[in-house]
């Protein structure tokens, strides 16, 4: 049975509305229930637990804040961070398959597509009934996604797409792909390339030790011809991409706060009961300095997210506010789940506990979405008002 119980030191439930609480509870107890008796398993085994789609989707978390016509409940963005916090308590890799539909693939077609393409994909994708995958990333391009190298050629009614994208989350189960290319003048546009089209093949990565309940691949265009209309007609740039990563990072701020969550509980249980020197370890300074650190941390950065959202429900948000967020939950994240692992000694390092599972998922958390020093850097450009990528 699941005995996880939030930490909730400062009382920041007084922040939030009955509909807060009441989908976050939903999806907590969906959590308990559906994800946390079988996710060391599908972890253990390297596979994604794709029973888990329906239940997503039925609670909403897919594309929560777009209106209801698309397909979303138009929820406001504490709601949609509370949904990913809880989420990701169960698992990263868990929300990492709704962050990727909801902000990466929904939210680019809300944003930049045509009614067509709105009216087309998005209440299928918002029922999970079409899963979606993001192709940003490619071998030589990761932190620099603007050299990208994946280019399309006009050629009558379609477009000719040639290139290949890496790291891509869901590829190898997607139907769609929302991929970011650049056309005869350079300029980068996102087109929804659709499984089956000739030539395009989404190879599986495998050997990850982290993130390794959801399925990565690449995403390999051998001359796809792509109807010109599924190109998105409303942006070009690297704004197009940047811009929904804005989405995702937020999301993930959220996200890792409810995977540390989950660590520190499962530590604090774990040191009240595990009995050595005839005490439980919990009454020894150096294990309640740890803990201690721990919940502060985790408060910081629920205080963080909490003003980060109103700062989204206002439209006030920056793109600067959110890598701060990101980087630094991601490393407050990790830095708890490393301390939780020791509070739990050898059991630590078992799939009895979430903590060794977690710990391993956000090494790929504090990577993608722009790794550390990329958000650090971009903290850097937004405070100087200097770039130090150009
Ligand atoms: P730069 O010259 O600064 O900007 C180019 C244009 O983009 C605009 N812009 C943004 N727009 C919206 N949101 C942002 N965050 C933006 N940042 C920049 C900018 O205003 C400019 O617009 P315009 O109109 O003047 O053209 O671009 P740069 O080439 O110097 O690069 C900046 C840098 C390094 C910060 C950026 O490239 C970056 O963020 N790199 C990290 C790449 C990254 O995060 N990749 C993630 C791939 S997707 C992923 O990991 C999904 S994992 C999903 C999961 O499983 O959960
Ligand atoms: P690199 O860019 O090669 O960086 C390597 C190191 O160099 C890092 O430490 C970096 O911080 C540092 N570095 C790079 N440039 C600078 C600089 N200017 N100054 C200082 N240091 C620098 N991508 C997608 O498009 N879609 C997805 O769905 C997706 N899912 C992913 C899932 C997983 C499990 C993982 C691990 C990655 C995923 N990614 C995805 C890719 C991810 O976004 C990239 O891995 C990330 O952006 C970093 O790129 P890179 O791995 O090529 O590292």
């Amino acid at each position: 049975k699941d005995q996880f119980r939030s930490p909730d030191y400062y009382q920041l439930d007084d922040l939030l509305g009955e509909e807060h609480k009441l989908v976050r509870s939903t999806v907590r107890q969906w959590v308990s229930r559906e994800v946390i008796p079988i996710i060391e398993t599908s972890a253990q085994r390297s596979e994604f637990p794709r029973q888990l789609l329906k239940g997503l989707a039925e609670m909403g978390c897919f594309g929560p804040t777009l209106p209801p016509e698309y397909g979303g409940s138009g929820a406001d963005y504490l709601t949609y961070g509370l949904i990913m916090q809880e989420l990701e308590r169960g698992d990263s890799g868990i929300r990492s398959t709704a962050s990727v539909q909801g902000s990466l693939v929904m939210h680019p077609i809300f944003s930049f597509g045509s009614e067509a393409q709105k009216q087309k994909y998005l209440p299928r994708l918002a029922a999970g009934t079409l899963m979606g995958c993001f192709g940003l990333t490619e071998p030589d391009f990761g932190s620099n996604p603007g050299g990208m190298l994946t280019r399309f050629t006009a050629a009558g009614d379609h477009v000719v797409l040639q290139g290949s994208k890496m790291w891509i989350s869901n590829a190898p189960f997607a139907d769609i792909a929302l991929v970011w290319a650049k056309d005869e003048q350079d300029h980068i546009r996102g087109l929804i390339v659709e499984r089956g089209m000739e030539g395009f093949t989404t190879p599986e990565t495998r050997g990850k030790w982290s993130l390794r309940t959801s399925a990565t691949g690449e995403l390999v265009f051998d001359r796809v011809k792509v109807p010109r209309e599924n190109i998105l007609p409303g942006v070009s740039g690297l704004k197009g991409p940047l811009s929904c990563l804005d989405a995702a990072r937020y999301g993930i701020a959220w996200g890792v706060t409810g995977a540390a969550m989950d660590c520190y509980d499962a530590a604090l249980r774990y040191a009240r009961e595990r009995i050595q020197f005839d005490r439980p370890i919990a009454g020894f300074q150096l294990v309640q300095k740890k803990l201690a650190e721990m919940i502060t941390e985790i408060t910081k950065a629920q205080l963080m997210n909490w003003r980060l959202g109103v700062l989204k429900n206002e439209g006030k948000v920056t793109p600067a506010q959110i890598s701060m967020a990101k980087r630094n939950a991601c490393q407050m994240a990790l830095a708890v789940a490393r301390e939780a692992r020791q509070i739990l000694g050898a059991m630590g390092i078992t799939g009895e506990y979430p903590v060794m599972r977690h710990l391993m998922n956000l090494e790929s958390v504090i990577t993608y979405e722009g790794t550390h020093d990329i958000h650090l850097l971009i903290t850097g450009q937004d405070i100087t008002g200097i770039s130090a990528f150009k």
